[in-house]
């Protein structure tokens, strides 16, 4: 049982079908089984190992084995960035996913191993194996993108100066239940993060929560502790998603879903029942794009719900339709679950750029270092750069149906929010 009296919410696991209406009234508001509201990582998975061969360490991100594959960081501005700073070690950015490896060269000195915990269950298991992954290395790829070490090993993360904390919420299946991102986000607040990045994405259209009163304080509970973490100083960063859906669904309007995929007539879409964390209030949420600054094919976007963009990857765009350019991906650190072995690897997604903005974030936190988080966001979309509307339905890939789109808004759009971060611009 996991008490968190700081938002009212109780976490209990319990194999009796009749809980929930044994504990009901007598002071409990609502009751719910998170059983079936687990959801998956979307997560394109390893795409191409690559092997690094070991330079003498410079400070200079230029100078990683790596670094000419890694287009994503030019794009952002980062050499320029880490001309002035890479990072202060003051600032902790907690790794909400499924793990980071801890063994690996170039995480191993980067990681706030007293700050790094299992929420798995909604329980708290701080021993470093609990922390570490077991059958997927998402959150090493994340963690390298915001933090991997100029040490003449691999790549440059965006902020190595910085920590990260890995605070395991994905179980073994890929799942990420509510009450491990409760834990999560109470976690963080109550351990000195002052970011945190979420690549991951729960959905509740999936499980029409809006009529369904038993399901709605899963999401209660998962909004309440967002609002905790920010009323403590914490700057939660979210990926938009990977489904090339519009997420602006409280303003219906024909450019909303148009697949058949979601029953738009009749959707009334209360405070209740959101895309989280993404949705939530003070959330900044962030978009893709590929090596040609347009958006990933398989973005997500929505006017009001992306604040800014940054590199994700786009293994499709530039051939028309096959996945055939794995150097359009994003390159960052891995860990092989199988073999147990440490490297480096592309994956591609929405989940891969979340960890930009938030390295970003963190660069900027270390060059003010007392930026409140609704500061700090909008300090990132006021440094961001504008990109604009690719004009009538943006159609990346041709050969394969279903990823047109099309982008509203003007200098702040749907695709972009208000740009894609830069990292010099935050801390010049
Ligand atoms: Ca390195
Ligand atoms: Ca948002």
């Amino acid at each position: 049982m996991a008490n968190y009296s700081q938002i009212g919410v109780l976490v209990a696991r319990t194999t009796n079908p009749d809980f929930a209406n044994a504990v009901a009234g007598a002071g409990v508001e609502s009751v719910a089984s998170t059983t079936g509201l687990g959801t998956q990582l979307d997560d394109g998975g390893t795409l191409e190992t690559v092997d690094a061969t070991a330079q003498a360490a410079t400070g200079n991100p230029t100078g990683e084995p790596l670094w000419g594959l890694q287009w994503d960081m030019p794009q952002i501005h980062l050499p320029e960035a880490h001309a002035v700073t890479t990072g202060s070690p003051n600032v902790v950015v907690g790794v909400l996913d499924s793990g980071i490896s801890s063994t690996h060269p170039d995480l191993a000195t980067q990681i706030a191993k007293d700050k790094s915990t299992s929420c798995l269950g909604g329980m708290i298991d701080t021993a470093e194996a609990a922390w570490n992954p077991t059958t997927s290395d998402h959150g090493t790829h994340v963690a390298g993108t915001i933090a991997a070490a100029i040490n003449g090993v691999g790549v440059a993360g965006v902020a190595p100066g910085v920590k990260v904390a890995s605070v395991k919420v994905v179980n073994d299946d890929g799942f990420i239940y509510p009450e491990a991102a409760v834990c999560g986000f109470i976690w963080a607040a109550e351990h000195g993060m002052q970011i945190t990045n979420n690549s991951y994405f729960i959905d509740p259209w999936e499980f029409n929560c809006r009529n369904d009163a038993r399901q709605r304080p899963v999401w209660q509970a998962v909004q309440r502790a967002i609002r905790y973490s920010q009323n403590k100083g914490v700057l939660n960063i979210a990926s938009a998603g990977n489904s090339n859906v519009n997420l602006q669904h409280k303003f219906i309007d024909s450019g909303s879903p148009n697949d058949g995929s979601f029953p738009v007539e009749d959707r009334t879409i209360t405070g209740a029942c959101v895309d989280l964390p993404a949705e939530a209030p003070g959330v900044v949420t962030v978009s893709a794009v590929g090596p040609t600054q347009q958006k990933s094919y398989y973005s997500s976007y929505g006017q009001g719900v992306v604040e800014v963009t940054a590199p994700g990857g786009d293994t499709r765009f530039r051939t028309g339709g096959s996945p055939s350019t794995l150097s359009d991906a994003i390159l960052s650190t891995t860990f092989n679950t199988v073999t147990k072995t440490n490297g480096w690897g592309y994956k591609q997604g929405t989940s891969m750029s979340g960890p930009h903005a938030a390295g970003v974030a963190a660069l900027a936190l270390s060059a003010h270092p007392n930026m409140q988080p609704a500061a700090l966001a909008s300090f990132l979309q006021r440094t961001a750069d504008a990109l604009p509307c690719p004009a009538g339905v943006y159609n990346p890939v041709p050969k394969l149906a279903g990823f047109e789109a099309t982008c509203s808004g003007g200098a702040r759009n749907s695709f972009y929010g208000a740009g894609e971060v830069n990292a010099y611009n935050v801390v010049k």
